[in-house]
């Protein structure tokens, strides 16, 4: 009898799939390297939950000050023409920075629809019954799922004009050029007069940035150690963590923040069938986190065929939500 796969059961192997051939296809390339996409499992939400928290880690309350205090600042740059419109959310998460704008636009009776996008249908679901509380007369429409297989679905539904936020600095966790092409992506879904919303953390003090990536209570080491666990429990693999090291560095003239996983020793791991050998001291790249200086986002804005047309920063000026139209 032929095995008849549930919908659900194929896109979960699928996922698997290119989870095993990232993972190998990493750790056979020199230098080694593994995607920070990956992080994001369970326990890698949770961790990353508790960044967010740590002292260090300014990155959130900054952008959380932008979205609290410029809140109209940010909602006159969306409504500048006052044609309806729908805002599509890559990654929406908990909403927790957006949610401000949203309350803001339903008591201006701003005429739109939410669109958050995430690849997790649990946050979304939860986000769904937060805001309907929140926010009864919001409309929703919820989208699970990649970003641009969803921002394809969004365009398809919106008739309307577009507003899409990409907040949280998370254009840093792609190098330059992937970011770039990543931006002309958008744009080719877009049309003229949408507008694209993107947060940057700015390049700032060094130490600034190096601690809020290295700190003293291990969270970021864990996060990224997290990864290795994953492996061993979904690709049947048998890292021992404790022979690896988080290490990490921040270099001021690219503004490129890098984590990376240090082999203690010399040592073999398998993955299911595939070995993989590590010399002593031998690294895996884990994560870039960019950060950009004013120039470096109009030259982004520029080069994927947008007008940079507004950008609205934190009372630290740390970081900057950059507004910019098609
Ligand atoms: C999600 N992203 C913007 C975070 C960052 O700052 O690059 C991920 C992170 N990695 C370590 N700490 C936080």
């Amino acid at each position: 009898m032929k095995l008849q796969l549930g919908k659900d059961s194929q896109i979960e192997n699928s996922q698997v799939d290119s989870f095993r051939s990232d993972v190998l296809d990493g750790l056979k390339n020199s230098p080694k390297r593994l995607l920070s996409k990956y992080f994001y499992d369970k326990i890698g939400d949770r961790l990353f939950q508790k960044i967010m928290k740590i002292p260090e880690y300014y990155l959130t309350d900054c952008e959380l000050d932008i979205f609290k205090n410029k809140t109209q600042e940010i909602a006159d740059a969306i409504t500048f023409d006052q044609s309806p419109f729908d805002i599509i959310e890559l990654g929406a998460g908990d909403a927790m920075k957006s949610s401000y704008l949203l309350k803001n636009l339903i008591e201006s009776k701003a005429d739109f629809t939410y669109m958050p996008i995430d690849i997790s249908g649990n946050i979304l679901s939860v986000l769904k019954d937060k805001l309907n509380t929140e926010l009864p007369t919001l409309d929703i429409v919820s989208l699970e799922g990649e970003y641009f297989d969803m921002l394809d679905k969004a365009t398809g539904i919106s008739k309307r004009r577009k507003v899409v936020l990409f907040l949280g600095g998370n254009i840093g966790n792609m190098d330059i050029e992937e970011a770039h092409h990543f931006c002309r992506e958008v744009k080719r879904k877009l049309n003229l007069g949408d507008l694209f919303l993107i947060g940057f953390d700015l390049k700032k003090n060094p130490h600034t940035i190096l601690n809020a990536y290295n700190d003293e209570t291990g969270i970021t080491s864990a996060f990224n150690l997290n990864l290795l666990t994953r492996i061993n429990r979904e690709l049947k693999a048998d890292f021992n963590v404790e022979n690896f090291q988080h290490y990490q560095t921040y270099d001021p003239i690219s503004g490129s923040c890098r984590s990376f996983l240090i082999s203690l020793i010399k040592q073999e791991v398998h993955i299911d069938h595939d070995i993989i050998n590590f010399e002593e001291n031998e690294f895996i790249e884990m994560e870039i986190s960019q950060k950009f200086s004013k120039s470096d986002i109009t030259n982004m804005a520029n080069n994927s065929g947008f007008h940079l047309l507004n950008e609205i920063s934190d009372s630290k000026n740390w970081f900057v939500d950059s507004v910019w139209q098609v």
